[in-house]
């Protein structure tokens, strides 16, 4: 059965390699498996108790269920905070959320992509940029957003939504700030913590929750769980964000992902979740002070959160070409645009490292002094005759084959 083989290969391929993607984790074996469940063959369009089709009494509970946990992970009483575990994915919770706040055409201002943004979050080949008139903000020459400055462009745009968030900063965002310019020119403020809600659950970045109107999230990153997003909003916006999920723009919910969403929360509810987002970010900073030692540059000088953005903005060639040298030794990486970047975002100057998957199997400070090693070193052997990649390469699979993947 082809189906086998492929699993297998791509088996293979995560035990073998180091994943840096900062947007990349193991799910736990429980969560897979609910993932993989009879539920996957359920109808249920609707919502608990309002469902379009018969049968999902168990359906019903699973889903109230995953929104109790969803809601007790980041401390959110139940009388203030409504979720919708529904989303199919962050694109589509992004989507959901502009169409239950805004008329097509409003204005609206978020991050930039080439800042370290997301397409959904007004991009101009995205549904976003297309239906929405997206303004955006940008970080300063030195990385770290200009508080100020922003502010500054808020009051001259008066967008009816901020949106804060980011795929690739690397500092902890003052969400009171955004909340304070939001105020100003009385816009929604919306999170978009799918890279930091781990953090933000086990209490190591500024809680979003306290300053936001809606905040959403993917659950795939450091909250460890099956590919989805959840939304959550104060209660008087739930009714319309539960009606832009459905029936507005998605149709039957993946009750099996639901459950896996479940699963994750009581996961991320335990002692255990909170010790390893530690050691995430001080894994980040570990291989941030590592590189930084070993003479590389790293966008602001370092790292609060999972991730680490390598300014490679004075090498010889584009990101692509270390991207694809770090993935021949096997170092699992993305190329991405810096602050100010003078190349193209098919060829960046930047890699971005985050730590949240290699935490996962259970490495530390050994193994990220290592890696910073073998970075710097395949990074070096770009564009040398006869440089001996097979030996890094090496020494990753035995780097790689000291830890499992499927961890329990
Ligand atoms: N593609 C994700 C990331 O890598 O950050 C965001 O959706």
């Amino acid at each position: 059965m082809i189906y086998k083989e492929f699993i297998e290969r791509e088996s293979r391929r995560q035990r073998e390699t180091i994943t840096l993607i900062a947007s990349e984790n193991y799910a736990s074996k429980n969560v897979m498996e609910a993932v993989g469940s009879i539920f996957s063959n359920k109808y249920a369009e609707g919502y608990p108790g309002k469902r379009y089709y018969a049968g999902n009494q168990v359906v019903d509970e699973v889903e109230e269920w995953t929104k109790d946990l969803g809601l007790r992970v980041f401390g959110l009483k139940k009388d203030e905070w409504c979720v919708n575990v529904q989303p199919y994915s962050g694109s589509p919770a992004n989507m959901a959320i502009y169409l239950a706040l805004l008329s097509k055409g409003d204005k609206v201002m978020s991050l930039k992509l080439s800042h370290g943004g997301h397409l959904t979050h007004g991009h101009k080949v995205s549904f976003s940029g297309k239906l929405f008139d997206f303004v955006h903000y940008g970080v300063g020459d030195d990385g770290w957003f200009d508080y100020d400055e922003i502010a500054k462009q808020a009051k001259e745009n008066k967008p009816k939504l901020i949106v804060t968030g980011a795929t690739a900063y690397s500092r902890q965002i003052d969400f009171g700030k955004f909340r304070q310019m939001a105020d100003e020119v009385g816009a929604y403020l919306l999170a978009d913590i799918s890279h930091i809600a781990g953090l933000i659950a086990a209490g190591l970045h500024p809680n979003c929750f306290d300053w936001v109107d809606v905040a959403m999230t993917t659950t795939h990153k450091t909250l460890r769980g099956p590919r989805g997003a959840v939304i959550f909003s104060r209660k008087k916006l739930a009714a319309d964000i539960d009606k832009a999920v459905f029936p507005g723009l998605q149709g039957g919910p993946h009750v099996n992902s639901i459950l896996g969403k479940g699963v994750a929360f009581e996961e991320a509810l335990t002692e255990e979740f909170v010790e390893y987002q530690k050691k995430v970010i001080e894994n980040a900073q570990f291989l941030s002070s590592e590189l930084t030692d070993l003479g590389l540059e790293i966008v602001t000088g370092g790292t609060d959160n999972h991730l680490l953005l390598l300014d490679l903005s004075d090498k010889q060639y584009g990101a692509g070409k270390y991207q694809d040298v770090l993935e021949k030794i096997g170092i699992v990486v993305n190329k991405n645009t810096i602050p100010g970047e003078k190349r193209s975002p098919l060829d960046p100057s930047g890699i971005r490292l985050g730590t949240p998957a290699v935490t996962t199997r259970g490495m530390g400070r050994d193994e990220m002094k290592k890696i910073a090693f073998l970075i710097n070193q395949a990074i070096g052997g770009v564009g040398q005759d006869g440089f001996d990649w097979g030996r890094l390469e090496k020494e990753v699979r035995i780097l790689s084959s000291r830890f499992q993947v499927f961890f329990r």
